[in-house]
């Protein structure tokens, strides 16, 4: 059951791709785009999503040969292998099954023989009630008073994803107020506890490991601070835990109800699905949170199910490879036109880059061809006035996922007309730019004409620069899900094609070996 071993730039596909590149190199999307079909031929739908992908130096022979390469490294056997559970985090010796926590599916999936629907069903009860519970303020602290605030102690896996879910759902908020802290650097704890009164405030410390030093410290500081104003008798109020280390959870005073489980086979980047996700269940309810998730089942299904040519996560995955490997791209902008989704590409950040940044194949060897692309970005329109115009007239490609919705939430329809206006327009000028004979005309008719030969060749776009528009009706729990879910298909399908591990980390764990050591000598 492992997975295949293949190395991508040595299959016939590759060298077909090599060919198909020197041949096409030059191609500009402006000519490609004279094509009455193309919008239509290289845009795929799947309900609310619509992601058009015509503007990028391909044509359909590039797709097809990207396919083949996607075939002939045997992705389908590779994604079959996941969605059952086979150990493909062979490093770790794990399963992988971020899918399986969303999934309606009464199918079981079976780790050491073991049915694991069943616990992930137990959990999400437990997810639940308690959700409810406290949102209702029927769950009381130690003074008698309804919880007001939720603080989420957690690092990395262990907070990016709640993170970024709770902000990029505001909307949807109750009237809980959610704090996140991570970083161990004493002033951020600081800062939120200047915001906190310790007896209408529950504390989630989610650590799988639950040794995390950043986690650890930041929990024993705000017990320290809770105990301040309470008793050790107290905390089962208001501390709860999400872990497997139940022994530590344990010394650390909390109640054995009060653990939210975790489990190996869920990657801590990949794990919001699971009880990791409790302060946005905690933030925007049971039902939402669940809208989520079925957001990202549609999705997985999505994924399984169609053939690469159809197949969203695959060909935004293989677009990423033709630009990084052919190309030579070295990174990839993620823009969202959304204010509520000024968090997604920090998490991206963590997603793709410690999946993919991956300097060994699959046979421990070194590799000698390009893997991991660094992703960046910020919202639209405001990167439009920071860094756009590298993007733009700069000396690099930078291909770009921009992320919009049809329609806003707060209905202010003038505002959505422009955000949109510019979405599109910022898509248009990267690939189409600005000719020297339309700068030049527009010099001459706005009056200009004596500043042409000083101006002309600064004002020039060169275009061809590529860009997948990613575009959804309406920002709710279920496109965001699908939204997320989407990139950790693309994340999967990379790795696969790179050939690599995408399920490990050993980069991150030796600094945290560092840090420990050199504590304990300074
Ligand atoms: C993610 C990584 C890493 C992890 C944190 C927190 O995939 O494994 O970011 O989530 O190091 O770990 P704990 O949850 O064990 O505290």
């Amino acid at each position: 059951m492992a997975l295949k071993n293949i190395n991508p730039t040595k299959t016939q596909a590759w060298g077909k791709l090599t060919n198909h590149f020197n041949e096409n190199k030059n191609i500009n999307i402006k000519d490609l785009c004279k094509d009455k079909n193309r919008t239509a031929d290289f845009s795929l739908e799947l309900g609310d999503l619509s992601v058009d992908f015509s503007k990028n130096r391909i044509t359909k022979e590039t797709i097809g040969l990207l396919v083949e390469l996607a075939k002939e490294v045997d992705l389908k056997d590779a994604i079959e292998k996941q969605y059952v559970g086979a150990v493909i985090n062979v490093t770790e010796g794990r399963e992988v099954l971020h899918t399986a926590l969303r999934s309606n599916s009464e199918e079981p999936i079976l780790i050491d023989g073991k049915n694991i629907k069943p616990q992930i069903q137990t959990a999400l009860r437990k997810i639940r009630s308690f959700s409810n519970k406290v949102i209702s303020g029927k769950w009381k602290g130690y003074s008698g008073k309804s919880i007001t605030d939720i603080v989420n102690i957690g690092i990395g896996g262990s907070d990016l994803g709640p993170d970024m879910v709770v902000e990029s759902l505001q909307y949807y908020k109750n009237q809980l107020t959610t704090h996140f802290v991570s970083n161990v650097d004493g002033d951020h704890v600081s800062e939120v506890i200047k915001k906190l009164n310790p007896e209408t405030t529950l504390f989630v410390i989610v650590s799988k490991t639950f040794t995390t030093q950043e986690t650890i410290t930041n929990a024993e500081t705000l017990k320290n601070w809770f105990l301040k104003s309470a008793t050790i008798f107290d905390i089962p109020k208001h501390f709860v835990a999400v872990s497997t280390n139940l022994e530590a959870v344990d010394n650390f005073g909390i109640d054995k109800a009060n653990v939210f489980p975790m489990w190996n086979w869920v990657g801590g980047r990949f794990s919001l699905w699971s009880a990791v996700g409790l302060s946005i269940s905690l933030s925007v309810g049971y039902d939402n949170y669940r809208a989520l998730l079925d957001g990202a089942e549609e999705m997985d299904l999505h994924y399984k199910n169609t053939d690469f040519e159809n197949n969203i996560p695959v060909i935004l995955a293989l677009l990423s490879v033709w630009y990084n490997n052919f190309y030579e791209a070295e990174t990839e902008a993620v823009l969202p036109y959304s204010q509520y989704l000024k968090k997604l590409p920090d998490y991206l950040q963590q997603a793709i880059m410690e999946s993919n940044g991956k300097g060994v194949d699959r046979n421990g060897d070194t590799i000698d061809y390009q893997t991991g692309t660094i992703v960046w970005g910020s919202t639209g329109t405001n990167m439009q006035h920071a860094f756009m115009q590298l993007v733009h007239q700069g000396t690099k490609l930078i291909p770009a996922d921009f992320i919009g919705y049809k329609e806003s939430l707060y209905g202010l329809t003038d505002h959505h007309k422009k955000l949109m206006a510019n979405y599109h327009g910022q898509i248009e000028a990267l690939a189409f730019g600005k000719s020297k004979e339309e700068v030049y005309l527009e010099l001459k008719f706005s009056g200009e004409e004596d500043k042409i030969a000083k101006l002309l060749p600064f004002k020039v776009f060169e275009g061809n620069r590529p860009s997948n528009s990613v575009l959804f009706d309406k920002l709710t729990p279920h496109s965001l899900g699908k939204l997320i879910a989407l990139y950790e298909h693309k994340i999967y399908t990379q790795g696969i094609l790179w050939n690599i591990y995408s399920y490990d980390q050993f980069g991150v764990e030796l600094g945290k070996e560092l840090a420990k050591k050199l504590l304990n000598t300074h």
